[in-house]
Formats: structure tokens, C-alpha cells, sequence
């Protein structure tokens, strides 16, 4: 292939091109890369910590539209964003055109604040997502070019298919530019709250005749007395690690709850190992557009 101007093309097959003039072949390009995955604080933040050290999470990104951070969002790959379905799913093509996905920022404002700012090329959200109950409430944008990984920019390690593990329990770290409190304003730097997952039975006990859709398996809880995710986090990751110094995992996409920080409710996330196949799926589609095109 030859990589020099390659003048007016459209932009799949620009990508196509950067993609392979990158030195990195397409199906590797569109693989969760395992050796790379996960970097983020030594350990767990204790549970009082709130601001997130400048950088410290580089998978986490921000979606704006015209300049406004709405949603968050976690690289998984070179080219690929996790984020929920219903921060997305009211975009028209025209929406889309403007949505950006701003990488290895910190602060809200200024916004120039990202490092490295990328449009998308497509937006894919699950097909049986459910705007009244937030089931399957998941979607992968494809970015218009690869991000080249940095100490500070790099993606996140998602946890295996399906798998066994619950994840109940555990102590898991949520971060996000949205409201500190319900009807609050937004932080200006990055937050962060340590909180506990709980067994989808235990959150079923809690949203019991209050939600009626009620909490599905692909969905699980988290909360902690005080600190709970809210507006403007949708989107963005629940995280976990095994031990200090272990790769970080996205457990979680932050997705809806009842108010922020009721002691009677906690956050609601959906559950990633729930979707691994999906996400898998939609790699395999980009790849086949790519491809023949
Ligand atoms: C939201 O509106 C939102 N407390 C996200 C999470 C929670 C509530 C609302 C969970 O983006």
C-alpha cells in the first residue's frame, strides 16, 4: 500500500489507509489489545477521594457536543468508545457530524483542555435498547482515525465474556464530569467516587415497586452513603481491580438511578460482561464495512 497524499477519498477508506499506514493491521486495530489495556492508579482510591488526579484515568473520555461535555465515555481500543445507548440515541446524522469525543482531558473548562479531539465516523447503540426501562443501554462509536496511546491517553481492559464473576461486593471506582449533586452544577475537573456493588438481588429488593421494569441481569448496582454518579456521568465507566498495581477493568457503563445519592437508591450500571459478544459483533461489522468498501 502506498502511503503517501492520498488525496480525495471518503472516509472510511481514509481511515482504511491511516489504519494500515499506521503500521498496525485493521483487525488488529479494531481488537481489544490486552497487553496495553487497563493503566490507572496504583490502587483503588479510598472513599473519600473525589477529585481524580489530572490524567490518572486515560481511557476515560468526554463526549461534547458544540463544546459541551454531555456524556462520558472509555476507549477500548484504538478506535472505539463504550458509552450508553441513550446518550446517543436522539442524534441524527447531522448530530453526529458534531459530536466529539475529546480524549486525556481533565478540566471542563477551558476546553481546550483535551489532548486530542476526534470526531466519528459511526454510531452504533444495541438495537433492543429500551428508552423506558434502559435496558441494553450500550453503544460503541466508532472514531474517524486511530488514537496513537500515550502515558495518558490508552485503553481500558474489559472483563471476559459472560463471565461467572458477578462482580458483587466489590469495591469499584466511578468516574465522571457530571453533577457533584443532584441539581448541582458541574465539577470543573474530573470526579471520581469509590463505591460498593451490591448482589442484583439486593438491588432488586431496593427498587422494588418503585420501578417496575425493575433491574435486569444485565444491569448491576452500585452505591455508597453519600457519593453516588449523576447527570452528565452517563456513559462513563464502572471500574474495578483485581489488586494494587492490576490492570484496570470496565465493569460498568454509568446508566440511571433514582436522584443521586438517595440513601434508598443506588446507581444502576450496565453490566459489560453482559455485551463483551456485542461489542464484539460491532468490531466485526466496522471491519466488514471497512473491508468492502
Ligand atoms: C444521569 O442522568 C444519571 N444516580 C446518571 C446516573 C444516575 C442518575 C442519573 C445514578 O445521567
Amino acid at each position: 500500500m502506498k502511503c503517501s497524499n492520498p488525496g480525495v477519498l471518503p472516509v472510511y477508506l481514509l481511515l482504511l489507509i491511516t489504519l494500515q499506514c499506521s503500521g498496525v493491521s485493521v483487525n488488529h486495530a479494531l481488537k481489544n489489545d490486552n497487553r496495553r489495556c487497563g493503566s490507572g492508579p496504583y490502587k483503588t482510591p479510598s472513599f473519600g477521594e473525589t477529585n481524580a488526579v489530572k490524567n490518572s484515568w486515560p481511557s476515560m473520555v468526554a463526549l461534547l457536543m458544540y463544546n459541551r461535555q454531555f456524556c462520558g465515555g472509555s476507549l477500548i481500543d484504538s478506535i472505539h468508545v463504550v458509552t450508553a445507548a441513550h446518550c446517543v440515541v436522539s442524534f441524527s446524522a447531522r448530530n453526529i457530524s458534531k459530536l466529539r469525543v475529546a480524549l486525556g482531558m481533565h478540566s471542563l473548562r477551558p476546553v481546550k483542555d483535551p489532548q486530542v479531539t476526534k470526531t466519528v465516523l459511526r454510531v452504533a447503540y444495541h438495537n433492543d435498547f429500551n428508552a423506558e426501562t434502559f435496558y441494553n443501554d450500550i453503544a460503541l462509536l466508532t472514531l474517524d482515525s486511530p488514537v496513537v496511546f500515550t502515558p495518558t491517553i490508552s485503553p481500558i481492559c474489559l472483563p471476559p465474556n459472560d463471565s461467572s464473576d458477578q462482580h458483587a461486593y466489590r469495591k469499584t471506582v466511578a468516574i465522571g464530569w457530571g453533577a457533584p449533586t443532584e441539581n448541582g452544577t458541574q465539577a470543573n475537573v474530573l470526579q471520581q467516587i469509590t463505591i460498593l456493588t451490591m448482589t442484583n438481588a439486593e438491588c432488586r429488593n431496593r427498587f422494588d415497586g418503585v420501578v417496575t421494569s425493575g433491574i435486569a441481569d444485565h444491569m448491576i448496582c452500585a452505591s455508597y452513603p453519600g457519593k453516588d454518579t449523576c447527570t452528565g456521568d452517563s456513559g462513563g465507566p464502572l471500574l474495578v481491580q483485581d489488586m494494587p498495581g492490576a490492570k484496570w477493568i470496565q465493569i460498568g457503563i454509568i446508566s440511571w438511578g433514582i436522584g443521586c445519592a438517595d440513601p434508598d437508591f443506588p446507581g444502576v450500571y450496565t453490566r459489560i460482561s453482559s455485551f463483551v459478544d456485542w461489542i464484539e459483533k460491532q468490531n466485526q461489522l466496522d471491519l466488514h464495512i471497512l473491508m468492502s468498501k
